[in-house]
């Protein structure tokens, strides 16, 4: 199996595109259950805490977003015999000691070509330095753990041809340290637009709103969400993102809630209605949340349980990162103290 790496930012609640863009596929992709013990962890999964906090944020909020999460992922169906999951912060000296390495390799040229940084920093009086440099930060997650795959959704995608230039141009440098990851993107989900505006991708930051459907939404709010998507004046239920954008982004939800292929979905809906497809597509994602909220709701009443967890989570991979950052320290010509 292919040695995957993929994170969430604690910036809001999961929302239905992360986890039909990305946990729901973390999850599947994990080894086989009774894969040894020693292949296990091939699939690392991260709260990326540090993140988060490169916009303005609350710290309590940050505090409770990040147990939330780790909670969910679990309930998701990450699997600690499976998958090596942690928080970031952890073994923060470890990520943020490999940022600070990588920083003297990154240009600042292509950062500021990063999409993700204009986006978010345009209108603001002041932006951080943090926000700058995230994309390095995101390098450092995916290279310390030899990382061949990331699965992510198509929003993260300039990020990972970013570590890929920055790894080989680091390897070039300072001879051979770094696997040369890629990016892999789910077959369904891979862009989960918001239902109410469809050109714009659901996103956990910008709070509750219609348009934006959270895994811990009870059902009731999650069909009415999605019964009041936008979609258009025609009557035709097709997939074409640029004519039709609501009616192709409830197709997508449908074709991750029933685990279908797009052109499964869009027949399936031939000559229906446009309340048949929302009926349909609510009825899908109720019935693919439940389970994980029910899940949730037993880990939430056993926080000892989650902590040990995530204990256990931060020592594996401070035990996979660590001879990593030490190829670097060589690699770039760092003394090693004389003690360890
Ligand atoms: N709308 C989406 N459709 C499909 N995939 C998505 N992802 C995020 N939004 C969508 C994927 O979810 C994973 C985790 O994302 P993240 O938390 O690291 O950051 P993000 O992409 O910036 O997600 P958000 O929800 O939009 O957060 P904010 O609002 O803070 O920017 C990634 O694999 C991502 O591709």
């Amino acid at each position: 199996m292919a040695r995957v790496f993929s994170g969430i930012k604690p910036t809001g609640e999961m929302q239905l595109g992360n986890f039909c863009g990305a946990i729901q596929h973390w999850v599947a992709g994990q080894p086989a259950p009774g894969t040894p013990a020693a292949d296990a962890g091939d699939a690392v999964f991260c709260v990326v805490d540090l993140h988060a906090m490169t916009v303005p944020y609350d710290p309590a909020d940050l505090r409770r977003l990040t147990r939330e999460l780790a909670t969910l992922l679990l309930a998701s169906g990450l699997d600690e015999q499976r998958s090596l999951l942690f928080i970031q912060s952890h073994v923060g000296g470890i990520h943020s000691e490999c940022t600070w390495l990588l920083n003297n390799t990154a240009t600042i040229g292509e950062l500021r070509r990063m999409t993700q940084f204009k986006d978010k920093s345009q209108g603001q009086e002041s932006v951080s330095v943090g926000l700058f440099n995230y994309p390095v930060l995101m390098a450092s997650d995916i290279l310390l753990y030899d990382t061949e795959e990331v699965p992510v959704g198509d929003d993260q995608r300039q990020h990972v041809e970013l570590t890929r230039d920055i790894a080989m141009r680091f390897n070039a440098r300072f001879g051979e340290t770094f696997m040369i990851p890629r990016a892999t993107y789910p077959p369904s989900g891979a862009r989960i637009m918001d239902l109410q505006n469809p050109t714009k991708k659901m996103s956990k930051s910008g709070g509750d709103s219609p348009g934006c459907v959270f895994v811990l939404d009870d059902p009731k709010r999650i069909a009415k969400k999605i019964k009041s998507a936008v979609t258009d004046s025609d009557t035709d239920i097709r997939y074409d993102t640029e004519a039709k954008p609501g009616i192709s982004n409830l197709l997508d939800l449908y074709a991750a809630a029933t685990k279908s292929t797009l052109g499964e979905a869009a027949s399936h809906f031939d000559g229906q209605r446009y309340g048949d497809l929302k009926v349909a597509v609510a009825d899908a994602v109720v019935a693919m949340l439940e389970p994980v909220q029910a899940r949730y709701a037993e880990l939430s009443a056993d926080p000892a349980e989650v902590d040990r967890i995530l204990a256990h989570g931060a020592q594996r991979a401070a035990e996979r990162a660590t001879p990593v950052l030490d190829r670097m320290r060589d690699a770039v010509g760092l003394l090693r103290p004389a003690i360890r």
